[in-house]
């Protein structure tokens, strides 16, 4: 049995959990971070893909975007597909010169990673039986087993980082939390391959056999994606079935381009939207999917868990430095404002491209009428653009 204790106590090693021990480490703040996996096993989830221009503006605080800025391919456009045809919404313009950067997750982690690893901070992978206590009073701890034995974790503060099935957001008493929930009826099948870009942006695809995504990791590597319905099983996809499906689903020129090639990871992924209000209780904070979920087709999953930790990181700082706990007394309002625009944005595009089950033909011509609508008018088009970049904070830390 051992006792430690530290100022922050970080539960989940994710995006949301190293970003923020190496913000809080860059200003001074000790943390330590227990992961319920192995570091291998957490690189080798392929999920989101594109980031904000503030997520990387967060990461180059943390003194981690050296790679992003070597490696990233800034986009400044995305294509809709619908009708046969594609339409470009030129966000750039749109924005007054904002773009997004194309850059996995997988690669966020791994910088994150190396930079603690680098500075000599403490994460425990592989812990189990992560459990919380006293965040309510002045002195919390988390408790864990790891190596066949007990430990036991002291500090000021909880950052529940451990993801939409962690232990943290269940660790909160039952009443003292509201959820909202909207569940999808399809799911994403999801294909990495080494194959160069069908175009050199991503292409969101509206067909009437469903959703397609046309994104990418590098010059050379894709991450396609195809709506599917929510029973099937990665298995019953072979990888032709999928390049047929994915093709199908494209204007004539795309499918025409595209290259096809075997795949070196293939997963499905439910859709849901999903809020937990409030996101602070005592000394027990939650950020990233801990808290909230959301469709991943307006790519606001881990732009979402950054600005929690941009709110976060800032509060701990305040209070560490300045002895006020302004911060901490306004992180959930603030992260909530922001958290409840990106579900609506990312339901609204959802909703947008998809096949519905239910909606039949009258939801086909809405869609339709509203995407002829969205990329004719530039006012609705400059909406998409706003959103898809993502929204600016203000200058006191307050979302707009
Ligand atoms: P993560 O990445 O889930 O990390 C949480 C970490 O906590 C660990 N953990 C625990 N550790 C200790 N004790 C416990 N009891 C624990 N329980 C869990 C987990 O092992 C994990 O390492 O959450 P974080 O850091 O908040 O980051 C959020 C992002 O990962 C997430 O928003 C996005 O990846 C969402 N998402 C996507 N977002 C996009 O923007 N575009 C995408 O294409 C996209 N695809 C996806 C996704 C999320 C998926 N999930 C969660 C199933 C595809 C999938 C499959
Ligand atoms: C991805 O590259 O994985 C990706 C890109 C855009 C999305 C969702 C996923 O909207």
């Amino acid at each position: 049995m051992s006792i430690q204790r530290t100022q922050v106590a970080i539960i989940g090693a994710g995006p949301a959990g190293l970003l923020l021990g190496q913000l809080l480490h860059r200003a001074g703040i000790a943390s330590v971070i227990v992961e319920r996996q192995g570091g291998e096993y957490v690189l080798g989830r392929i999920r989101a893909g594109v980031l904000e221009q503030t997520t990387c503006d967060l990461l180059d605080e943390a003194g981690v975007g050296a790679r992003l800025h070597a490696e990233g391919l800034v986009h400044g456009g995305i294509e809709l597909a619908f009708g046969g045809a594609r339409h470009r919404i030129d966000m750039h313009t749109l924005t007054a010169g904002k773009h997004v950067t194309v850059y996995g997750q997988t690669e966020v982690t791994r910088d994150l990673m190396e930079a603690r690893h680098a500075e000599g901070l403490t994460t425990v992978y592989e812990a189990s039986d992560v459990a919380l206590h006293d965040f309510d009073g002045t002195h919390p701890c988390i408790t864990y087993t790891h190596g066949g034995s007990a430990h036991t974790l002291h500090c000021d503060f909880i950052a529940g980082c451990d993801g939409y099935h962690g232990v943290s957001r269940a660790s909160v008493p039952e009443g003292a939390l509201r959820t909202f929930e909207k569940v999808y009826p399809f799911g994403w099948l999801g294909i990495l391959a080494d194959t160069p870009p069908v175009s050199h942006e991503l292409i969101y695809s509206n067909h009437a056999r469903g959703f397609a995504l046309c994104s990418m990791r590098s010059p050379t590597r894709t991450r396609y994606y195809v709506q599917c319905p929510l029973e099937d099983k990665v298995e019953q996809w072979s990888d032709a079935a999928f390049w047929d499906e994915l093709r199908a689903r494209l204007d004539p020129a795309a499918a025409e381009a595209l290259v096809t090639g075997p795949s070196i990871e293939k997963s499905i992924a439910p859709l849901r939207s999903f809020v937990a209000e409030p996101m602070r209780f005592g000394r027990l904070f939650l950020a990233g999917d801990a808290a909230h979920i959301v469709p991943p087709t307006g790519a606001k999953g881990l732009n979402l868990a950054a600005s929690d930790v941009r709110y976060l990181s800032r509060a701990l700082i305040e209070h560490y430095g300045d002895k006020s706990s302004a911060g901490i007394d306004h992180y959930s309002d603030a992260c909530l404002k922001r958290v409840w625009k990106a579900v609506r944005f990312s339901w609204w595009f959802t909703s947008l491209m998809h096949k519905f089950p239910d909606t039949g033909e009258f939801g086909q011509k809405l869609q339709q009428a509203e995407l002829d609508y969205l990329v004719h008018s530039r006012a609705a088009s400059t909406a998409l653009a706003e959103n898809y970049v993502g929204m600016p904070f203000e200058a006191a830390g307050h979302p707009v």
